[in-house]
């Protein structure tokens, strides 16, 4: 909201033009500080400062102490928070369509999604995005995600028989690891630590930066490489600040979304190494799994429920599968 304050110290007060109060913007991230994600958003904060002359002023506020992301998601759609870096997993209860980038092994591998999300098939996601009060302005990485276990390494889709592991919240995942044979709890990030560490789950799924920077790796050493799920992450506008924005300001904050997500990508494929390297010396026994295909010849059943139930984003599966 913009307040106009009346400059009343000193005696040319009243002759000198009331300056405005900036746009305070207010940004949820559930990461650390020196996350990828967190070190863009911080970018994208101190660009629009900077361009606007303090016109609006964005703040992030790091680790999730604004909530937990289904929450933040809620929050950014009524204009209660102004921008976000989201996830699509946890997105897929709010716009359907994004449901189309948690199904497991939809993306050929990260170059593949980045083309797709950069064209016009990521514009179908925005657009599907801001019918529901967020404004897409640029598409953060995430890698892939792998599973990880307090008890084995997983090699085959048989090691995953009987072992609960924690989801984000989506019911997409929770079919996921049914087909393999698993339990899945949908569980806040912020509870999975402390989950792991008492036996309430045997395991999760992440990225390494995640697998990292979450300690997981501390209490969950068997990281087995299925990279199942590829989801991109968008770095999230709530309408109500956009609408509010003047044509010039618009410019700047998409201008800097778009210098943010580049550099997030920069510092990912940076922090991926650095992540994998750091769980490893610390004691994480990472294998590769003996066959990939068979995690995803197991999915069928996945794609056929989806489909069933949502035959209008058929084509958009194909279109995303088709991208070369
Ligand atoms: C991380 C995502 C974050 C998710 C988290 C999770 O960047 O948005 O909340 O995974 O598993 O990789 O909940």
């Amino acid at each position: 909201m913009t307040f106009t304050r009346i400059a009343v110290s000193g005696v040319f007060a009243a002759l000198v033009a009331a300056p405005a109060i900036a746009d305070q913007w207010r940004g949820w991230n559930i990461h650390p500080e020196d996350y990828p994600n967190s070190i863009a958003l911080e970018t994208f904060a101190a660009e629009v400062a900077e361009k606007t002359e303090g016109r609006i002023e964005p703040e992030v506020y790091h680790n999730a102490v604004l909530g937990d992301q289904p929450d933040a998601i809620e929050q950014v759609r009524n204009g209660g928070l102004d921008f976000a870096n989201f996830n699509m997993g946890p997105m897929g209860q709010i716009v359907p369509a994004t449901n189309v980038l948690s199904l497991p092994f939809i993306f050929k591998d990260v170059d593949q999604m980045h083309k797709v999300m950069d064209g016009e098939i990521g514009q179908r996601f925005s657009d599907a995005l801001a019918e529901e009060g967020l404004v897409a302005l640029s598409w953060f990485d995430s890698g892939s995600r792998s599973f990880y276990n307090t008890k084995q390494p997983i090699m085959t889709p048989a090691d995953v028989e009987g072992m609960k592991f924690r989801v984000m919240n989506n019911d997409l995942y929770v079919n996921m690891v049914d087909q393999l044979g698993g339990n899945a709890t949908p569980m806040a990030y912020g509870e999975v630590y402390q989950s792991l560490k008492t036996g309430v789950i045997d395991g999760a799924e992440n990225n390494y930066p995640s697998y990292d920077s979450s300690n997981h790796f501390e209490v969950a050493k068997f990281y087995s490489i299925t990279n199942h799920l590829i989801i991109p992450e968008c770095l999230c506008v709530s309408t109500a600040a956009w609408d509010a924005l003047s044509d010039e300001d618009k410019e700047i904050v998409k201008a800097a979304a778009v210098t943010a997500a580049q550099e997030q990508r920069a510092l990912w494929a940076e922090r991926e190494k650095v992540s994998r390297e750091k769980v490893e010396a610390a004691g994480a026994k990472i294998n590769e799994v003996s066959d990939p295909k068979a995690f995803q010849d197991k999915m069928g059943p996945v794609y056929e429920g989806f489909i069933e139930a949502n035959p209008e984003l058929e084509s958009l599966i194909k279109d995303i599968q088709s991208t070369s």
